[in-house]
């Protein structure tokens, strides 16, 4: 057996055998020894192939090699890199380094202090220190991947992967690692009691519910409670239903509105988030007078940067569990979902944001995903949609855009049986296009649905924020995604009116298409 016998085999006894990738010289030692039943999944921009893996990881919850090209693919990914950091995707990217004896002069291709590059990113970055080693080394990044659901970082010189192994390295093939690690007693005794006294108890979910499987047990807890659940500013994933009439929204990421948000309450229990990830700097107090806040996350940097709240670092899942043990049921009733409002009208021949998410949730499963990177459309999304499943929504987790198009891609692949809907700004588009190709040459069934406003609408609000709208670089007129969209392969129409869109949207997809659609500008909030 060679070095990268044993490393496949440690890959696929971790189940991860799709590897999404975009080669160079470096990476073929590897790349040649594949073995079944590995699949390689080939972006055209390491951008793209990030998102992609990203999206795959995030619908499969597994750890996903990536196979990136030196620093230069490395650097390429990193923008990419920053949503699955916030995202908490464990994905093991791994880089080709050149030959061993040629590192040191800086031959070309040489990946410079490796294990500083993807710093401060990743949690892991590590180089093998012989090829002997290079076994051990790859169940490492996926350990470290997994254990702090967070990306890592492996640059291995390509000269080792064709070494005959070392029989004492086949030892890692046995390896387990995981983590259990559940609240104790007392400290689940304690939350009874806070939220037993509260008077207005209220829940914040974070997007770690949803990436962990606990939509309807969040439900089932302010169902109990009878208590209003926000999710967490900042939001990549629901992790409730948005059109529960317990459910009071998004709450808005600047510390002063965010505090008058949760006026009134005397109780806050945050689950499953940071607390918390604000975006516009609006300062304040960050919570109102008299509001106790309790964290919940299993994310132990997030519970020590947290500038305010009592925290238990644990699994969000079981304290959720053993509150609804311990908890009678609220005498509250619950009223029914509420419906959405009637869309907001277009202007100058565009169609309002509004009327097109309404023409999606007429028209598309309830079981639908939706990977998400339109950013001035924030408010009008989420007047229109009815979300009512786990899984169903996915945003940047970084507000880096290139995740829509690619991660669009990566969740179709990785489970074909949900339909994947991308719903993409025109400006956000351009950051992941070329996974577009990848769509068309696997043959993945995902809608795109384009919004052309033809500017940074998102930019326009915030210089309006910041007193800046002198900003250059604003406009983006003129740029045909149909076109665009053919060109790699992808079908695509120009859907210039309601009842055209409406008609496209009611036709099942047989491969990726792209529905370009003029929109009228609107204002995130
Ligand atoms: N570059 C990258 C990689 N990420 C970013 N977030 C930005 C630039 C800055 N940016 C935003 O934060 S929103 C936005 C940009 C350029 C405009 C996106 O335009 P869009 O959506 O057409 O996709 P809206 O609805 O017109 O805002």
């Amino acid at each position: 057996m060679l070095v990268r016998d044993v490393a496949y085999e440690v890959l696929n006894r971790a189940g991860m055998t799709t590897v999404f990738g975009n080669p160079g010289s470096n990476e073929l030692p590897f790349l040649a020894g594949m073995p079944e039943p590995f699949r390689y999944v080939l972006g055209l921009h390491e951008g793209a192939v990030l998102g992609m893996a990203d999206g795959y990881a995030q619908v499969t919850g597994q750890p996903v090699l990536v196979s990136l090209h030196a620093a230069s693919g490395s650097g390429n990914a990193m923008g990419a890199l920053t949503n699955a950091v916030y995202s908490r995707t464990p994905l093991v990217l791994l880089a080709g380094q050149q030959a061993r004896p040629a590192i040191g002069a800086e031959a070309m291709l040489a990946n410079v202090d490796a294990t500083a590059l993807a710093k401060p990113l990743v949690g892991w970055a590590g180089e093998p220190s012989c090829a002997a080693d290079v076994p051990r080394s790859v169940a490492q990044a996926v350990f470290e991947a997994r254990l702090r659901r967070r990306p890592s970082y492996l640059s291995v010189p390509y000269d080792d992967w064709t070494v005959p192994a070392d029989a004492s390295s086949l030892a890692v093939l046995e390896r387990s690692v995981e983590r259990s690690a559940r609240p104790e007693s007392r400290q689940i005794a304690r939350l009874v009691g806070l939220v037993r006294e509260a008077r207005r108890p209220a829940l914040v979910f974070g997007g770690d519910v949803d990436a962990d499987g606990l939509f309807d047990e969040a439900t089932a807890l302010a169902e109990r409670l009878g208590a209003p659940a926000w999710a967490a500013p900042s939001l990549h994933r629901l992790p409730f239903p948005n059109r529960h009439p317990l459910f009071r929204g998004v709450l808005p990421a600047g510390i002063a509105p965010l505090a008058d948000a949760l006026a009134g309450h005397d109780l806050v229990l945050v689950l499953g988030a940071p607390v918390f990830r604000y975006h516009e700097y609006v300062p304040g107090a960050y919570l109102p007078e008299g509001t106790h806040l309790v964290h919940i996350t299993d994310d132990a940097e997030a519970a020590a940067r947290a500038p305010v709240g009592e925290c238990v670092v644990t699994d969000p899942g079981s304290v959720i569990g053993e509150l609804l043990k311990a908890l009678p049921d609220s005498t509250a009733r619950i009223p029914r979902y509420s419906a959405p409002p009637a869309p907001e009208p277009g202007a100058d021949g565009a169609l309002h944001p509004e009327q097109v998410f309404a023409a999606l949730r007429e028209t598309q499963s309830p079981d639908t995903r939706y990977v998400v990177e339109s950013t001035s459309t924030n408010k009008a999304w989420w007047r229109q949609m009815d979300l009512r499943r786990g899984g169903s929504y996915f945003f940047p987790a970084a507000g880096g855009l290139g995740f829509g198009i690619p991660g669009a891609v990566g969740a179709a692949l990785a489970q074909p049986e949900r339909p994947v809907v991308g719903v993409i700004g025109d400006g956000s588009a351009n950051y992941g296009i070329t996974a577009l190709w990848t769509a068309a040459q696997l043959g993945l069934p995902v809608t795109f649905v384009l919004l052309r406003n033809g500017v940074y609408g998102a930019l326009r609000w915030f210089a309006d924020l910041l007193d800046a709208q002198s900003a250059p670089g604003t406009s983006i007129p003129d740029i045909d995604f149909v076109r665009i969209a053919e060109g790699y392969g992808v079908s695509a129409v120009h859907a210039n009116d309601l009842d055209q869109l409406r008609a496209v949207l009611r036709q099942a997809p047989v491969g990726p298409r792209l529905v370009q659609v003029d929109t009228s500008p609107t204002t995130p909030v």
